[in-house]
This record gives C-alpha cells, sequence and structure tokens, in this order.
C-alpha cells in the first residue's frame, strides 16, 4: 500500500518547504512534491529539491563507517563496523579529554536545518564534553547583530503579504536562485502594477526580472543607504509621526547622513546621482504621497564584506523613516528567525559544561585555528569545510596535519571527508524525525521519516547519543529520543507559539506562528527601549559606535589602492541556482545544467588582459589561485568579476575553488566571514 509522509525541507533556504513524500508498498520513496496547502511552498519546490529523491538514492551515498587507509586528503578508505568506529573515537576523545577537552572542536553548520539533526543531541554532546564552542558565524551572523542592534532581533514583515507591496527593493539578494518562493510573491505583486528594483553588483537573473537594476559596487551598501536617508531628509520626505514615536537617535542619524552626499555616494557606489535622487523619490512617492507599502527584502549579499552588519543597519533604518512597518505589506524581510522561541537551554543543555564555558573558535578562520591553536580533534557534521570554508589552502593544510584527528559524519563523500580518519554515514531527510523553524516565513514544520535508512546509515542524533553512551555519559538528555528532543525544542508557553498544536504538527506536518501581520505598525520592536533604535543602546554599552556608518571594503580599488594595483578586481562568489552551498553538486541531472566552473567578467576587463571567451582564466591573490572557464558578459560590473559557488574542489581542473582566495578577515559586527571581500588579478592560465 502507498503512503504519503509530511516531511519538511532540511536545507539552509528561508523558504523551508512543506513537502509530500509518497512511499511505495516496498518502503521506497518514489514520488516528491511541494505541498500544495502550505501558503509559501504553495505546491512548488526549486529545482534542486525536486531531486531530493535523486540525491537520496544517488548510488554515491555513504552507507558503511570507514576508516581511513590512505593519505589525509587522498579519499582512500575501508569499509569498518559501527562498534569499530565507535569505540576508535571514544578512546581517542578520552584521551583528548583528559588532557585539554577544549582541543575538540565541532564543527557543523547548514546541511541539515533541522533543530533535533543540527545542534540537537551533538549540542549536548560536546557541552557535557567541554569541547571548543563553535562561533556560527559562516553566513548569517553579521546581519544579525545589525538587526539585533537596530530592532532587537531578526524579525522582519511576514512574506505572505509582500504580494500586496507597491515598491519591493531587492538589496543584496538573488531569489530567484535562493529563495524562489518569495518570487513568486514579487511576481504576484508586479501583477498588481508593483514596481520592483534590484541592487546588486549583479544583473543577476532576479536583477534581469526587476523594472530596474542599480549596479553598485561590492560593500558599498552603507553609502547608498545614506544617500538615500540624507535626500529624504533633505527635502523632508519623512514619517515624522512614526519616527517621534517609535525611534531612537533620528538627530544624531540625521547628522551623519548630511555627509553623504549624492555626488559623494555616487562616487563610492559607481552609479549616477540621477540613480539614487530618482530612488529616493520613488521612495518618498509611494510611501508618503501614495501611502502605499515599500518593502525591502534585504539578502546576505550585503553582509559578506568587512562593513557587512553596519550595511545591514543603514539599510534598515529607511523603512522607518518612511513608516513602511505601518502596513503589513510594507517594512523590511531579512530574517524571520527572531519570532521562534527557540528553547536552546532545553535543546544544547549549556548546563553540563563540566567546568566554566569553553573558549569560542570561530568557523570562519577554522584554517588559523586547525594551524595555530591546538585543536588535536576535529568532528565534522552538517558542513563541508574543506569546500566552503575561506582561504581554503590553510583548512586543507590544517585537516592534512597528520597529528589531527578527525570525524566526518556525511551523506558524500564530499572534499571534507577526503581528509576524514573516520567517516559515518549520515540519513537523509527521508530517513529521520525532525522539527524546523524558518529564516524567511513564520511556520514551525514537524518533518517524519519516511523511509528506512539507507545501509548502516544513522542519524546526527544517533550518532551522538551512542557516543555519549561510549563515553559513560549518563544524563538522561543522552537518552533522550528524537520526539523529545523535537519537543523540548521550542518555548511552548511563549505568545507565538500558544497556539500551536503537536497533532497538528503531526497531521498537516506544520502551524504558522501566533505573530501579527503588521506587528511594528505601532513600534513594538523587541529592543530595549521597543523602538527602531538608530542609534543603538545595546551598543554603546559596549563602547561601539551606536549609528551605523559606512565602513569600506577591506579590499577594494577606492579603499586599497596599494592592493589594488597588483589585484585590481573585485571578485564575489554567490550562490549558483542549481546546488545548495556545496551540496548538490554531485547529483548528475543538476550538473548537466551547470556543467563547470565559470567566470563572469565584464568585456572592458576581458579585452584589458586579452582573455576570450570560453578560455581557461586562472584567478590569483595572495592568498591563492584557482581555474575556471571565462564568460564574457555585461551583466557583472566592470572592476568585478563573479564566480558562482561553491564547487567541489576535486571536481575542478585544478582541484581548487573560488575559497582559494577569499580572505579569513571578519566582518564589523558578528564576526561574521567576508567572501565578497576579495581583491583578485585574473589571467589566462
Ligand atoms: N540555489 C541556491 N539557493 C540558496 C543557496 C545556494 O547555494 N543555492 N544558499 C542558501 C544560503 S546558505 C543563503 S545564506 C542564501 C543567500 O541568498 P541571498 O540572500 O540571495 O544572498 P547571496 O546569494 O549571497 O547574494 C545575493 C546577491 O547579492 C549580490 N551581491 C554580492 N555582493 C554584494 C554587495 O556588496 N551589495 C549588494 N547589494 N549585493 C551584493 C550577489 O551578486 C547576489 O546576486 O541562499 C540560500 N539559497
Ligand atoms: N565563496 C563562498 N563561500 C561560501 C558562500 C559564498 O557565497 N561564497 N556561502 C557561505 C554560506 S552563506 C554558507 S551557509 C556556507 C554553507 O556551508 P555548509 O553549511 O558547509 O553547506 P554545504 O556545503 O551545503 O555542506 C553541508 C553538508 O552537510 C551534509 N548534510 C546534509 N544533511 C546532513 C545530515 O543530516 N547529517 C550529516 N551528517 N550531514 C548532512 C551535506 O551532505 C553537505 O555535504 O558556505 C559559505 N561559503
Ligand atoms: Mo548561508
Amino acid at each position: 500500500m502507498m503512503f504519503t509522509v509530511p516531511v519538511a525541507c532540511p536545507h539552509d533556504c528561508p523558504d523551508t518547504c512543506a513537502m509530500r513524500v509518497t512511499v511505495n508498498a516496498a518502503g521506497l520513496a518514489i514520488k516528491i512534491e511541494g505541498d500544495p496547502q502550505h501558503p509559501t511552498t504553495d505546491g512548488v519546490l526549486c529545482t534542486k529539491v525536486a531531486r531530493y529523491l535523486e540525491r537520496t538514492y544517488h548510488s554515491e551515498r555513504l552507507l558503511y563507517p570507514l576508516k581511513r587507509i590512505g593519505r589525509k586528503g587522498e579519499g582512500k578508505f575501508a569499509r569498518i563496523s559501527w562498534d569499530e568506529a565507535l569505540d576508535t573515537i571514544a578512546a581517542r576523545l578520552k584521551t583528548i579529554a583528559a588532557r585539554n577537552p577544549e582541543a575538540i572542536m565541532p564543527y557543523s553548520y547548514g546541511g541539515t536545518m533541522g533543530l533535533v539533526q543540527a545542534e540537537g543531541m551533538a549540542a549536548r554532546f560536546f557541552n557535557k564534553l567541554g569541547a571548543s564552542r563553535l562561533d556560527r558565524t559562516i553566513c548569517a551572523s553579521a546581519g544579525a547583530a545589525a538587526m539585533r542592534a537596530t530592532y532587537g532581533a531578526g524579525v522582519g514583515m511576514d512574506v505572505e503579504q509582500l504580494d500586496q507591496a507597491k515598491l519591493i527593493l531587492i538589496w543584496g539578494s538573488n531569489p530567484i536562485t535562493t529563495g524562489v518562493h518569495l518570487w513568486r510573491k514579487v511576481q504576484a505583486a508586479q501583477r498588481q502594477g508593483a514596481t520592483v528594483i534590484a541592487i546588486d553588483p549583479h544583473r543577476s537573473l532576479t536583477a534581469q526580472k526587476c523594472q530596474q537594476h542599480i549596479a553598485i559596487l561590492p560593500g558599498t551598501d552603507a553609502a547608498l543607504a545614506f544617500g538615500l536617508m540624507h535626500i529624504l531628509i533633505r527635502e523632508q520626505w519623512l514619517d515624522q509621526d512614526y519616527i517621534e514615536h517609535y525611534t531612537l537617535g533620528f538627530t544624531e542619524l540625521a547628522a551623519r547622513a548630511a555627509d553623504y552626499t549624492p555626488a559623494y555616494v555616487a562616487k563610492i557606489c559607481g552609479i549616477t546621482t540621477h540613480e539614487i535622487e530618482a530612488l529616493a523619490a520613488l521612495i518618498a512617492k509611494t510611501a508618503l504621497q501614495d501611502q502605499q507599502p515599500v518593502a525591502f527584502r534585504l539578502g546576505y549579499g550585503a553582509q559578506r564584506v568587512r562593513g557587512g552588519a553596519n550595511a545591514i543597519r543603514a539599510v534598515s533604518c529607511l523603512p522607518s523613516l518612511i513608516g513602511a512597518w505601518r502596513h503589513a505589506a510594507g517594512g523590511l524581510l531579512l530574517s524571520s528567525s527572531g519570532f521562534f522561541p527557540i528553547n536552546k537551554a532545553g535543546l544544547e543543555r549549556p548546563d553540563l559544561y563540566p567546568s566554566g564555558t569553553p573558549r569560542l573558535l570561530n568557523m570562519s578562520t577554522i584554517g588559523d585555528h586547525l594551524l595555530q591553536d591546538g585543536v588535536e580533534a576535529v568532528l565534522v557534521y552538517n558542513s563541508n569545510p574543506v569546500a566552503i570554508a575561506p582561504e581554503s589552502s590553510k583548512v586543507a593544510q590544517g585537516f592534512a596535519r597528520e597529528d589531527l584527528f578527525t570525524v566526518v559524519l556525511e551523506h558524500f563523500q564530499t572534499d571534507t571527508v577526503d581528509y576524514a580518519d573516520i567517516v559515518l554515514p549520515a540519513t537523509t531527510q527521508l530517513e529521520h524525525n525532525d522539527i524546523h523553524k524558518s529564516y524567511g516565513h513564520r511556520y514551525i514544520l514537524l518533518s517524519q521519516q519516511a523511509i528506512q535508512p539507507l545501509g548502516e546509515c544513522k542519524s546526527n542524533s544517533e550518532i551522538f547519543r551512542l557516543l555519549a553512551a561510549k563515553m559513560g555519559f549518563t544524563e538522561s538528555c543522552f537518552q533522550e529520543d528524537d520526539r523529545a528532543i523535537a519537543q523540548a525544542a521550542f518555548n511552548w508557553q511563549h505568545p507565538h507559539t500558544a497556539n500551536i498544536r503537536w497533532e497538528t504538527l503531526q497531521q498537516q506536518g506544520w502551524q504558522k506562528l501566533n505573530v501579527a501581520a503588521a506587528p511594528f505598525a505601532a513600534g513594538n520592536f523587541p529592543t530595549p527601549s521597543g523602538r527602531c533604535e538608530f542609534v543603538s543602546s545595546e551598543l554603546a554599552s559596549q563602547g561601539l559606535d551606536p549609528l551605523p556608518n559606512y565602513l569600506p571594503p577591506y579590499e577594494s580599488v577606492a579603499s586599497n589602492p596599494d592592493l589594488a594595483t597588483h589585484y585590481p578586481l573585485q571578485l564575489i562568489s554567490p550562490p549558483a541556482r542549481h546546488f545548495l552551498n556545496s551540496s548538490f553538486v554531485n547529483v548528475d541531472s543538476l550538473r548537466k545544467q551547470l556543467p563547470e566552473p565559470s567566470l563572469e567578467i565584464h568585456p572592458a576587463d576581458a579585452t584589458a588582459r586579452q582573455i576570450q571567451e570560453g578560455q581557461m582564466l586562472k584567478v590569483f591573490n595572495e592568498r591563492g589561485a584557482f581555474q575556471l572557464k571565462a564568460v564574457i558578459t555585461d551583466r557583472i560590473k566592470q572592476g568585478v568579476v563573479l564566480a558562482y559557488s561553491i564547487w567541489w574542489k576535486k571536481m575542478s581542473s585544478d582541484g581548487k575553488n573560488c575559497n582559494e582566495v577569499a580572505s579569513q578577515a571578519l566582518t564589523d559586527l558578528g564576526a561574521a566571514a567576508t567572501f565578497y571581500d576579495c581583491l583578485v588579478e585574473v589571467q589566462v592560465a
């Protein structure tokens, strides 16, 4: 008999889709589709997850525990039993922990976003051990710090209202590629007469479909935001009532914006004064004259530079200046995760630390940590650091250390697995249970196991449960099953979750948080003052600049002319449509659509270097070099080059990828990675 199971999409994407998986009488998953009832999924899956069954039943799935028999990095392994694998790991960890548990480093990110299979049992395990803590900064921590300073948390407008907006600014985001369900709302708004504008150095798939595209230089978003504020204030195009009652620090903000004349901003951003004046006028006309909703979709593109957090802080002032929050379809959306009352203490159990709070290691500087900071063991799950972390040659060199003990929990033999001493085969979302929040919408999703684990695969939670037993951890939280962990994941007494019923989650797969459509129409932000804090009390109390500012990139022609004489091009490496970070890169039907890495370069920059279409190029700076094919196009701004991310290194002709040249420098706030703050030179290979 066939049956259908509600499953949540586990991937690191704002859309967190509700899915229906059909399983046949033999227990095989034979169909996967978007849940037609779920309002944001709307029956649609993206091009990647539509192939989730191809990925799940891929012939290269890791099905058994393995131990290394070749050199580190070579990727040669022999099958072992679970007992041998777990005993080996436990023995090694016990020896290290007896000396110094902080020499053990966990490394994980968004392979699965499920709260159980991410930092549920795993966090308890590392906390009890007293291992180093991991600062998870590889993606969103700059923007999160910015939102916390200005609005108190990662809160924003409801994506389901976006079709009612009349002006939508898609700022440093490429939703056709990175979150197609939001784009469907934008299309609906366009059909109802909305104007949609992209702000992006690249004429991305999304920018091509917008009425207007403003192509700024990477890392200059805060300057543009201040230029817009300058004009709004100069012309008194402001919602004075909203500013007076629901914001803090307007006078100070206005004083800073005074310096950002359109001419000054145009020069910084590489655009015309007309573009800035016209955009400010359109924002003001829509919000103030027509009294219509203006929505800002902020993405992650503007954050991956030195001033990434300040960029988000500066842009995020705009909706409050014009009172855009008064409308359910107005305001801004960077992340919705701040609405979810996660029970971090219950889920992760930091009370288990053996003594004091262990040191914090930043995942974005894993290269340096592995080479300098006395790390003796690293346990990797839900991540592929050898491919995705910056300054990759150092990361690889670190993982190649003979004295480092490396364990990797994975679905496939990724670049990181090649360096493992022990490899543990992990289940996919169809093979385990989990519970999810979202960073794009406002639903909790319960994901149910649809099929039996393939081969000898085990879920992350089960692996850490078994390891905890081998280590002799006796606390009852190490016996909890996945359902109990899922039930501990949220604070169910919070007003946002008071309406959620477990039975509804089980039957339907999802339920919406109890949050008002326009929660900030009259302030009520989760800041200390309840207002939008242009001047942040939190930052002031830390002795930091309480106002947003424009901080030029570490690496650009204007900010670092000496470096730019050798490396004059700014490299950005945003996501490819057919991959999800480095996941799906090995799925054949998707790779057919993007068969090899390529570099987009402007015709003028190509001519200056005698580069021809399709030639193999070498991209390099002092940190490293990698090779890929030339695509000459004016989609990319002159002075900027683009390499879609993130290829497995071993799939490139030279065994390298774009993170070879990316730097380990961190952002202004949030200590995040600065992938798009990177000067390079390009030549024919
Ligand atoms: N298909 C697919 N979808 C994904 C992912 C994937 O790998 N593939 N990854 C997922 C993850 S983990 C994340 S974090 C999100 C990210 O998704 P988004 O929020 O869309 O962010 P990015 O894709 O990093 O960058 C978006 C755009 O910012 C532009 N950009 C680069 N630098 C700047 C700048 O300085 N200023 C401005 N204004 N724009 C800039 C890029 O050209 C790009 O078009 O996508 C998620 N969805
Ligand atoms: N140059 C450049 N680098 C970037 C970015 C960029 O834009 N440019 N983007 C950055 C961003 S935004 C992010 S979020 C990071 C993403 O970096 P990661 O979070 O490392 O993402 P993935 O590369 O997709 O690797 C996730 C791995 O987890 C595995 N996995 C999935 N589910 C499970 C599971 O249930 N159990 C176990 N054990 N494993 C599982 C998958 O097979 C996959 O290999 O990359 C960052 N790196
Ligand atoms: Mo990300």
